[in-house]
């Protein structure tokens, strides 16, 4: 009787929400993590949580303001933001974005106690940045997950509750960014210029998603949007894909001297309320050399060996590595 009791106690405290069982968590694969059906929604739901591994392609200040701003009233601003991608090794053909905000209840549903204050906002900051990661590191992100505008993110669930935390651990440092994976527009778009969704990601937009990439031979078609946070969009001649420019000290109005044709390198992103369009090329930062438009280490990323980056590899390279040869 006593027992009965206890179940419906425990019950009731279940219904009213005390007593909640603890989420369920497993380690997944960005492929499987990114899974989606024919009308680009996204399918996982196995577990609460999951647990993703993969090399860390970018700075989060350089995609993101995390500056916060706790007197910002505005609805869907969030104030300080923070994002990083990391993309999946081998044969794990995706990659996934981590994202925390600051004003969570400058969302319509969220209650108005439900954000960060400044104070709050630099402590999160201060807790994810201990794990000491950088851009060509393998790290490990535990966390709940919210699907937005075509992939599904890492992040807390616009909850600041503790138990919302997610977590990001350094597994080993410099393994080294990954190479760009060269990619025409021939591959991400059709010959109407609409972007090639395939929901069994093996072609198209959706198989490079969350992903570094390296677009050749290209121009502006348009470049009066360059400053941080535009949006710009490239021509082959024949067709077309949008841009978007991160934050990065080199992104300034001023800054575009890029030649006729040139080179770029960034993160094939997607924001789109249809779920099958609205994809970018996320391009962190510029520095200013002409040919490829991309963050340095992104640059280093797609020739290694040209530790100068001026180009070429050769023996500048090699007297530059040996300078330094097992000094810690
Ligand atoms: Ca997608
Ligand atoms: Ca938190
Ligand atoms: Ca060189």
């Amino acid at each position: 009787m006593k027992s009965f009791f206890v179940s419906v106690v425990v019950f009731a405290l279940a219904l009213a929400g005390v007593v909640k069982a603890a989420p369920t968590v497993s380690e997944v694969t960005h492929w499987q993590f990114q899974a989606v059906n024919a009308a680009g929604e996204q399918t996982y739901n196995a577990t609460d949580k999951v647990i993703l591994e993969g090399i860390l392609l970018n700075n989060p200040a350089d995609m993101l303001d995390p500056t916060p701003d706790d007197t910002i009233t505005e609805t869907f601003n969030l104030g300080g933001q923070w994002q990083i991608f990391f993309q999946g090794e081998g044969n794990d053909h995706a990659g996934t974005a981590v994202f925390m905000g600051q004003l969570y209840n400058n969302l319509p549903w969220i209650p108005p106690d439900g954000g960060y204050s400044n104070q709050e906002f630099i402590a999160e900051l201060g807790r994810l940045n201990a794990a000491q990661f950088s851009p060509g590191d393998r790290i490990r992100a535990t966390g709940y997950y919210l699907s937005y505008k075509g992939k599904l993110n890492i992040n807390e669930q616009h909850q600041k509750k503790p138990d919302h935390d997610f977590m990001i651990e350094l597994i080993k440092q410099g393994v080294g960014l990954p190479r760009p994976e060269a990619v025409d527009l021939d591959q991400l778009k059709d010959d109407n210029d609409k972007f090639i969704f395939d929901p069994a990601r093996t072609r198209g937009c959706e198989y490079y998603q969350g992903r570094l990439v390296k677009v050749e031979d290209v121009k502006l078609v348009d470049a009066s949007d360059w400053r941080p946070n535009g949006q710009l969009l490239i021509t082959d001649g024949a067709k077309t894909f949008p841009l978007k420019l991160g934050r990065g000290n080199g992104i300034y109005a001023g800054s575009n001297n890029l030649s006729e044709r040139f080179d770029v390198i960034g993160i094939m992103d997607q924001e789109s309320t249809d779920l099958k369009t609205g994809y970018w090329i996320y391009v962190m930062n510029y520095d200013g050399n002409g040919c490829v438009l991309a963050s340095r280490e992104h640059r280093l990323a797609d020739k290694p060996g040209d530790s100068n980056l001026d180009g070429v590899v050769n023996f500048a390279d090699l007297a530059r590595l040996a300078e330094d040869w097992l000094k810690e």
